[in-house]
């Protein structure tokens, strides 16, 4: 089983307010057509991050403010329809997987996933389709959940055999521009590793390597373009292991 998170600036159009990029999108789905067994988790991109910023919620930051929750989870639910849709119209057996009804967080920020419902939609023979969203925390009320977070727990909760993360970059990048074909540790690469420029409360390639670095399972950092290599073979982009 293969977890597969689809960036939100590779599916969205990270600087206009709620734009899909609806050609992207129709693309990977077209080659994820005929695929089964792997969960799909996707980010915000234009969607989730601007409502998170604007009502001040973080990772750490949580709100009270049950309005905030709902504009913040209402934007994601939008933008995981479109992922639904277009991944059902190439019959691709998507549902929706909704993190804030699902997942919590304890009082220091441990995430809590409980996984049957997810295994058994799998067993079933269903794309899970889930995102990164807005969770409650004890005694913060509600806090953000990333996809990469996600990407993590269903990985290793699922005991996945392998993770790739589409991004809008052909794979982690050295100083001149060079995909890395492999990165074991993160000291290999701490000086290439800068952050996310557009609004992105969640943290950007940096947060994704070291994340990946702590999973047992292997992990791959891809483009769209190489979203049909990834699958066939797993060599795709940079390999995190
Ligand atoms: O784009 C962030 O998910 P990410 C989710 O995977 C929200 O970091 C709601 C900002």
């Amino acid at each position: 089983m293969i977890v597969l998170k689809l960036g939100g600036s590779v599916i969205t159009e990270k600087d206009r307010e709620e734009t899909v990029d609806e050609e992207r999108l129709a693309s990977l789905a077209e080659t994820l057509a005929g695929h089964e067994d792997f969960v799909v988790v996707h980010g915000a991109g234009s969607f989730g991050h601007r409502y998170a910023a604007k009502h001040g919620v973080s990772r750490t930051e949580g709100t009270h403010d049950a309005a905030a929750v709902r504009e913040i989870h209402a934007s994601m639910e939008r933008l995981n329809g479109h992922v639904l849709g277009a991944l059902g119209a190439e019959d691709v057996p998507a549902v929706p997987v909704d993190p804030f009804s699902l997942a919590y967080r304890s009082r220091d920020g441990t995430l809590g996933l409980p996984l049957d419902g997810i295994e058994t939609t799998l067993a079933e023979g269903f794309v899970p389709v889930t995102y990164g969203d807005v969770i409650t925390q004890r005694e913060k009320g509600a806090t953000i959940i990333s996809g990469d977070e996600l990407v993590v727990a269903l990985a290793e909760g699922l005991d996945a055999d392998g993770v790739g993360l589409c991004s809008t970059v052909p794979g982690v990048l050295d100083d001149t521009g060079a995909v890395i074909p492999r990165i074991g540790s993160y000291d290999e690469v701490e000086a290439y590793l800068g952050g996310s420029e557009s609004t992105d409360v969640t943290g950007g390639m940096a947060a994704k390597v070291r994340a990946l670095l702590n999973l047992d399972v292997p992990a791959s950092v891809f483009g769209p373009d190489a979203l049909e290599a990834f699958l066939a073979d797993g060599s795709a982009g940079t390999r995190i292991d």
